[in-house]
């Protein structure tokens, strides 16, 4: 490149765009599955209407006791919801405002805001047609799932052989319960012929690291995967230190899979929005530190909840190489802390970062969720070359190529160990 240092400042952001528009990704944590798990593949206007991020924001506009609006049909919870939302108020919400590029970008005329012609344009179309053309607009190339094997739904899949019909689709072993819920995984265990009891017995344990390593290898995860509430701590003579010490970082281990935290969560604090009324809570970075530090040869993924998190977060990773911060999760995908996040991230951590992940529940979100992310990630990272060119160092779209290829995709594979 050559010209005025502002020419080639302009060229270079424009090269940073345009590859950031189209770099593939891989989507490292979401709730979406292959056609063969069924209804748990949600897509179509309706449930995308009724996606519970905008349940609970249509709720600040009315009085109505919540189980009015859970006694209506899923079509007339998206009636309501679209006209709370969209035809009453402007829909300038991250969600909201989110639906309307998923029309637009899938061909609808965003301009009738004709909820019913949108559904007549989508009536025909097969799971398969959505989900490769959904796939094809949002550039994603692969897609790691989140899979609990306590669900009955999901379980009959992989129990049957199946779950792996679809190569786009990756499996992670979420282990909620026996971190959070002892006493119901106990019991669902149990019923999975498994001899566990609540006490921490020594056939307990090895039951448990069966039943880790069974699922394991029967998903063929790439991670092992829980999210935990912000007052999580370790180490502590409690349950979930016990069952990290002794079930799931030593299976993690023996499979060299990296063991994913989320924390910060507070589950249900208003349990009328059903799976729409989790909150947000800050939550404590040491524990992190702690086991990082007792575990160096462990990988772990962290993510946290709470924006007051985000940067001693960052600053941990640091500190350890096999802590890999990913994505701007829940609350926090919004495009201001998506910037706000990924500026700090690079300047502390440069490119070694997965950015974002989109936490999709419903099929077609994966077009505004990472449209949006990839402009601001692209963004962020010109700005960084800015300064470069500045101080007469000028990268190579090659190198642009690279570092963004890193970003999307290539630190995941990396930091699980595969490809
Ligand atoms: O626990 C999780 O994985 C969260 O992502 C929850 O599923 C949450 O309800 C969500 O959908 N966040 O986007
Ligand atoms: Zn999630």
């Amino acid at each position: 490149m050559h010209g005025p240092l502002t020419d080639r400042i302009a060229e270079m952001k424009e090269t940073v765009r345009r590859l950031a528009r189209t770099m593939p990704v891989t989507d490292m944590h979401t709730h979406l599955y292959p056609a063969e798990f069924g209804e748990l593949l949600l897509w179509g206007v309706d449930e995308l209407l009724t996606y519970h991020y905008l349940i609970s924001e249509s709720f600040r506009w009315s009085e109505v006791p919540y189980d009015d609006f859970w006694s209506l049909t899923k079509r007339e919870q998206a009636n309501w919801i679209w006209r709370k939302l969209f035809m009453d108020h402007s829909p300038i919400s991250e969600a909201t405002s989110g639906l309307i590029t998923i029309f637009n970008r899938m061909g609808l005329n965003t301009a009738s805001r004709d909820l019913d012609e949108y559904r007549a344009a989508w009536a025909d179309r097969t799971v398969e047609q959505q989900l490769d053309d959904v796939m094809r607009i949002a550039k994603v190339n692969e897609i790691v799932m989140t899979n609990d094997p306590f669900d009955p739904q999901e379980r009959k899949v992989w129990l049957s052989g199946g779950g792996k019909t679809d190569s786009r689709f990756y499996a992670a072993l979420r282990i909620d319960s026996l971190l959070n819920d002892w006493p119901r995984a106990v019991s669902e265990l149990q019923g999975l012929g498994y001899q566990v009891v609540e006490a921490w017995t020594e056939e307990t344990k090895d039951e448990v690291r069966r039943f880790l390593t069974e699922w394991i290898v029967r998903m063929d995860a790439l991670y092992v995967a829980v999210s935990l509430p912000g007052d999580f701590g370790y180490p502590l003579d409690d349950h979930r230190s016990r069952m990290i010490d002794e079930a799931i970082v030593p299976v993690c281990r023996a499979h060299a899979l990296p063991f994913a935290l989320m924390i910060g969560v507070r589950r249900q604090v208003n349990p009328l929005l059903r799976l729409a009324g989790d909150m947000s809570m800050r939550a404590d970075a040491t524990a992190v530190e702690a086991l990082c530090r007792r575990y160096p040869d462990q990988k772990f993924l962290v993510t946290m909840l709470a924006r007051e998190n985000q940067h001693e977060l960052a600053v941990l990773a640091r500190k350890f190489r096999n802590v890999m911060v990913f994505g701007c999760w829940w609350f926090l995908h919004i495009e201001s802390m998506v910037e706000e996040m990924t500026r700090f991230r690079l300047e502390l951590l440069g490119t070694a970062t997965i950015p974002q992940h989109s936490d999709c529940r419903v099929l077609e979100q994966l077009i505004y969720k990472w449209e949006h992310s990839r402009t601001i990630i692209g963004d962020v990272l010109a700005d960084r070359y800015e300064r470069l060119y500045r101080e007469g160092w000028q990268v190579t779209e090659a190198e642009i190529q690279r570092d963004l290829e890193d970003l999307f995709s290539r630190n995941f594979w990396t930091f699980i160990g595969r490809k």
